[in-house]
């Protein structure tokens, strides 16, 4: 079970009537696993957001999804995107109307939203009504709101899930310059979004950064997950191995398995085999990082990533190109600190004092990669005294 928020805005403009605050106040208060709280802003660059947060505040949901309207689109939008910037084309319903002016001089110039987005507007597609991503929430409240959401959530929240959706006019609605949207198919296609945030949330928070103690358990589910990755792959994997923190006895470390795949090349073949075991393969994470001083072969150090079944226990699968670099990175890595208990200890107590005091959970790869490195080399050293094979 998990909690939510989601908000709908008041009429502004010259309109009478908001059709997001009607859709999220037609919602039901209970959609599937999740508890809704419904929650009308007013259109106000000062009160809407301190309204909100008040609420998350007081509810600490797991997901908050703030809705408005975008009354010249014609379907619904999942924004990608919320720009440190408030530049009103009208004044809000308090008569404020910021011209150009910085939402919040200590805060990034953008956050990108942490709603799944693309898995958003597919639901809602197969459900027959128009969806699309939208890469500008615009400069007036709604964007106002969002940056300030995404920025408390990078800030205070790191385990909640928020972003925004527009939503068109309704064919009723005067002005209206599109076919609009019946209120009906509105409500629905928010109801489909709160589903799919709500699904993502679960596995959201069990994936999360949080390390845990060592559990010797975990190679007996990679061996088990292995056996079933070698038997969909057959000859295409070269080697299965166990890799990351989970593949050394004694270290913290997140409750997500790594496993490499080593390949002779990532080819269709490989991709279909994959998908017809559930994987699902990142477009976005598609190279490694690479260790400082390292990036002259930029081809050494790409990969294919995928995630594992929703039905499995959450893994990490990269799948490498046998003897490159990024594939004997983790093995290397792996073997050293099995072989150096105190190294192991000590990166242990990194990551546990990264995830403690990082706010934004996405910089913790950026700060932990280059620490990395650091052990890295004193293991290549080690490598190259004892004449290191992969076994
Ligand atoms: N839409 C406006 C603000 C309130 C609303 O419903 C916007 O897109 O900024």
């Amino acid at each position: 079970m998990n909690t939510a928020i989601i908000t709908g805005f008041e009429p502004f403009d010259s309109d009478s009537i908001n059709p997001s605050w009607l859709a999220v106040n037609a919602l039901p208060e209970r959609v599937g696993a999740c508890q809704l709280t419904r929650l009308l802003l007013p259109v106000s660059f000062k009160n809407a957001f301190a309204r909100l947060e008040e609420a998350i505040d007081t509810c600490r949901p797991d997901l908050v999804i703030c809705t408005g309207l975008a009354a010249r689109r014609t379907s619904i939008t999942v924004e990608r995107v919320a720009i440190n910037i408030d530049d009103a084309r009208i004044p809000d319903n308090d008569g404020f109307h910021p011209i150009e002016r910085r939402i919040d001089y200590a805060a990034p110039d953008a956050y990108f939203s942490c709603l799944p987005a693309r898995a958003i507007c597919e639901k809602i597609s197969e459900a027959g009504l128009p969806a699309a991503i939208s890469d500008s929430a615009g400069t007036y409240v709604c964007n106002n709101v969002m940056f300030r959401l995404l920025h408390l959530i990078a800030n205070r929240y790191p385990k909640m899930l928020g972003g925004f959706i527009h939503v068109p006019a309704t064919p009723e609605m005067p002005g209206n310059e599109g076919p609009g949207m019946p209120l009906a198919d509105i409500t629905r296609a928010l109801q489909l979004a709160v589903e799919v945030c709500s699904d993502h949330s679960t596995h959201w928070q069990g994936s999360k950064r949080r390390i845990v103690e060592y559990n010797p358990g975990w190679p007996g589910e990679f061996k088990e997950i292995a056996a079933q990755l070698q038997n969909g792959l057959g000859n295409l994997a070269l080697r299965i191995d166990h890799i990351g923190s989970t593949s050394v006895p004694g270290l913290a470390a997140k409750d997500v398995i790594d496993i490499q795949i080593t390949v002779s090349e990532l080819n269709e073949q490989l991709l279909a085999a994959m998908t017809a075991m559930g994987y699902t393969r990142s477009e976005i994470a598609t190279s490694d990082h690479i260790p400082a001083g390292m990036s002259d072969k930029p081809h050494e150090w790409q990969k294919w990533f995928f995630k594992a079944p929703t039905s499995q226990r959450p893994t990490n699968t990269h799948v490498r190109i046998a003897g490159r670099a990024n594939q004997r990175y983790p093995l290397l890595f792996r073997d050293f600190l099995r072989a150096h208990p105190s190294y192991a200890k000590s990166y242990g107590e990194l990551k546990k004092r990264l995830a403690a005091n990082l706010a934004n959970s996405r910089t913790y790869p950026d700060v932990k990669d280059p620490a990395v490195d650091l052990i890295y080399h004193a293991a290549e050293n080690w490598a190259t005294r004892i004449c290191w094979q992969s076994e």
